[in-house]
């Protein structure tokens, strides 16, 4: 039924009438750093938490990570493999989360890594290392180590059971609230903790990190880039509605549409701004800025309009004023998102728009591998 209301025609996108991100709550005009970082950053991810996304809460007792050995490695020449248990303790409950983890085997390290967010079917996490989808070999040849995990590691992707996992294991009290933690909550928890595995393993650059995800999946990338500032690059591939897509253009999924077919991804809050996109005091450029002064990716297919490219572009150029007017940098998009000819890969932010459906593919890939190499280049 839904499915009816879609438009997918440029002529009838509504006039752009954007909220400014430069001016705070109080009024007051925002132009140094420290107005960004101190006040009207902070606003804008009160916000985004109350009325979008839920919160991530970040307490815990005890961490610990064990090494497992359930799959045989699936690049012995080229690879240590490990899968690791990560169990996460709270006010004496206990929830475990899987994470695996390639290192390239013949050179040293610490590397640099990029973490998929993985929502393909579950317990094919090892079988799907080999391809388009997580390319591991590629990213292992270009120097890079590579880990997963599941969303279902902490939240079933369900509306009927989203909370059977970490949610009711370790912060129940969230399920009440209506800026609670939702699924990409839980799901931006888990890349978290796989960051705090990051931390403490010696063969692993975390500075020079990057959070990858598809889809579903994208949208948990930015989320979590934005909460969590350790990610030194967020990429976001098709990611649309409620993730790189400016909401306002209604263009493809709409607000209506994902908080319809999708309850428990967003928080109740979310659901006021069915069919009134105009209302919400944010939009999705808000959410790239998040990321300034880290670097940020986003990428489309042209055949992928239920996720609008042309808003996921728009919301990234419009966005990337923060490091011009903010950051005093030079990154810029060009004006025309029709005349785009090849992948915009340069310091801070970067797109790419590909032929072909909705997928997350070797092509794509390459793309990032090139903006994460430029922009952990730059990482002191
Ligand atoms: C679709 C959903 C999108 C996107 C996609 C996916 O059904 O409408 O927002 O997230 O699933 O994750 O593949």
């Amino acid at each position: 039924m839904a499915q009816r209301q879609v438009n997918t025609e440029e002529s009838i996108v509504p006039d752009l009438v954007l909220p400014d991100p430069f001016i705070s709550q109080s009024g007051q005009v925002i132009h140094s750093v420290s107005d960004w970082e101190n006040i009207r950053r902070p606003e804008l991810m009160n916000v985004f938490k109350n009325e979008v996304y839920g919160s991530i809460p970040d307490d815990f007792d005890e961490i610990n990570f064990s090494e497992i050995s359930e799959h045989p490695n699936p690049f012995p020449d080229l690879a240590i493999f490990k899968e690791i248990d990560i169990r996460v303790s709270r006010k004496g409950k206990t929830h475990t989360m899987r994470l695996h983890v390639f290192l390239p085997k013949n050179n040293s390290g610490p590397f640099p890594i990029a973490l998929l967010v993985n929502h393909r079917p579950e317990n094919q996490e090892v079988e799907i290392a080999e391809e388009g989808y997580w390319p591991v070999e590629a990213l292992l040849s270009r120097g890079f180590a590579t880990a997963s995990y599941h969303g279902e590691t902490v939240a079933p992707d369900d509306a009927s059971t989203f909370y059977e996992g970490v949610i009711s294991n370790l912060y129940p009290e969230e399920l009440t609230k209506p800026d609670g933690m939702r699924t990409f909550g839980a799901w931006g928890w888990a890349a978290m903790r796989a960051m705090d595995y990051f931390e403490q393993e010696p063969l692993i650059d975390e500075k020079r990190s990057a959070i990858v995800g598809h889809s579903r999946s994208g949208k948990t990338a930015l989320w979590t880039g934005a909460i969590d500032t350790r990610w030194a690059v967020v990429i976001a591939n098709e990611s649309g509605c409620g993730g790189a897509a400016l909401s306002r253009r209604k263009f493809g999924e709409t607000v209506k549409i994902i908080n319809t077919s999708f309850p428990h991804w967003f928080n109740d809050n979310f659901k006021k701004y069915n069919d009134r996109e105009e209302s919400l005091p944010i939009d999705q450029h808000m959410l790239a800025m998040m990321m300034a002064p880290r670097a940020v990716y986003f990428s489309s297919a042209r055949e992928d309009l239920w996720a609008d490219p042309k808003g996921e572009y728009l919301s990234l150029q419009i966005g990337s004023r923060i490091y011009r007017q903010i950051y005093g940098k030079t990154t810029s998009f060009p004006q025309s998102f029709e005349g785009l000819k090849a992948p915009i890969i340069q310091p801070d932010a970067g797109y790419h728009i590909r032929d072909g459906k909705h997928d997350l593919t070797l092509e794509d890939w390459n793309h990032f591998m090139d903006f994460m190499q430029l922009n952990f280049q730059n990482i002191q």
